[in-house]
């Protein structure tokens, strides 16, 4: 396909000038919305995830409703994790009974090979791209390997990663051994996931912000860039239009390592300017979100007058007609008691506040 024909958010992406500013929103598919709501009544998670047709409706369920410019695989981070062999359970967050925290439970767990242990999640995106509008792209995606590691020690979310940080620092070893093959574990299943038509991938590493300057350079960024790499390696030219959006928590104390992971877009939260990350990181890649997810509980008028200063904070100040390098997003997931209709409101807001001649 011809880059000027590529839908918008691969376009943006890729750092072209757009018409208006692409917007999705992160956990988009998810419990503000009643349509959901009404399909877990009936399945509970983990099987929604597992049965191909499910997981496409509830992917499609907020591009009909809301008009966003790309959709996100319904799936979820621990879905790799028990295909490594972990023994996972969901009400609603994440819980492991025997939490992996020796060295023979590293050793034991395996880097399985998608196409047999997770079909069901190539069949689901096989299945969503022929029922998505074209202009729609499709993101697959995965943990990042500190943020999977962080679920399989923890057993579940923490505060403060007090387990994993102990075992990053009594057995450094034992940490490499399971961080590489969380990372080739989801270095496979993206490839796959772009194989069978997702269009780009992220990498979600919401802990990594717990972590200090120097954990970051030792044990989260070469494990990101190193799942980047392996894909690049693995697809060879086709991975050459694929986005690499890489998100991670609380990254303001190093966006510029976030650069070096090899993404080509770089999503952030909202506890910081979008032009301050435009500093640290330099021209070259495209910055993603970043609404503080709560202002979606606020009036039409807040979310339209914050939307605004998004958009403001991300617009190169030198160059007026040079590209934007912005794809918008809320700096978090959506949360469950948001009013379906002011995140509609915010994805017409985007799209009327944005716009510009090309
Ligand atoms: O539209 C979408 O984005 C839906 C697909 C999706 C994604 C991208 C789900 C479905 N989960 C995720 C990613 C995910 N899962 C992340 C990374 C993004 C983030 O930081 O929010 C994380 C950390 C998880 C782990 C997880 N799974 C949590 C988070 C919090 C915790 O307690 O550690 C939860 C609540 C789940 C369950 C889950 N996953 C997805 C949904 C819709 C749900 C809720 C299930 C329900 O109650 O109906």
């Amino acid at each position: 396909m011809a880059e000027t024909t590529a839908p918008l958010f691969l376009r943006a992406c890729r750092g072209e000038r757009t018409e208006h500013t692409p917007v999705w929103i992160m956990r988009q598919a998810g419990r503000y919305l009643p349509e959901y709501r009404a399909i877990r009544e009936q399945y509970d998670f983990l099987t929604t995830c597992r049965v191909p047709e499910l997981a496409c409706e509830l992917t499609l369920q907020p591009v009909r409703r809301l008009g966003v410019d790309a959709a996100i695989l319904f799936s979820d981070i621990l879905i790799p994790v028990i295909a490594m062999g972990a023994d996972v359970t969901f009400s609603p967050g994440p819980y492991l009974a025997q939490p992996i925290r020796t060295r023979a439970a590293v050793e034991a767990l395996r880097v399985p090979d998608p196409t047999e242990a997770m079909p069901f999640v190539l069949d689901a995106v096989r299945a969503i791209r022929q029922e998505l509008p074209p202009d729609v792209p499709l993101i697959g995606f995965a943990g990042a390997p500190l943020t999977m590691a962080a679920y399989l020690v923890e057993g579940g979310g923490s505060r403060n990663l007090a387990r994993l940080k102990e075992l990053l620092y009594h057995e450094p070893e034992t940490a490499d051994l399971l961080l590489d093959r969380c990372a080739s574990t989801v270095a496979r299943h993206l490839s796959e996931q772009i194989r069978a038509g997702a269009q780009a991938v992220m990498l979600f590493d919401t802990w990594a912000g717990l972590m200090s300057p120097v954990d970051i350079d030792r044990f989260v960024r070469p494990y990101a860039r190193k799942v980047f790499d392996a894909i690049r390696q693995e697809l060879g030219a086709p991975s050459a239009g694929v986005p690499f959006i890489y998100y991670a928590g609380d990254a303001a104390g190093w966006y510029d390592r976030c650069a070096e992971t090899g993404a080509t877009v770089i999503g952030l939260d909202w506890r910081s300017d979008l032009s301050q990350a435009r500093r640290a990181i330099g021209p070259t890649v495209v910055l993603q979100g970043n609404l503080d997810p709560a202002v979606l509980f606020g009036p039409p008028s807040v979310i339209r007058e914050r939307v605004s200063a998004v958009l403001a904070s991300a617009r190169p100040a030198s160059d007026e007609h040079g590209p934007i390098g912005h794809v918008f997003n809320l700096g978090h997931g959506i949360l469950p008691s948001t009013p379906p209709d002011h995140a509609k409101v915010l994805v017409d807001a985007v799209h009327e506040r944005s716009a510009r001649s090309c």
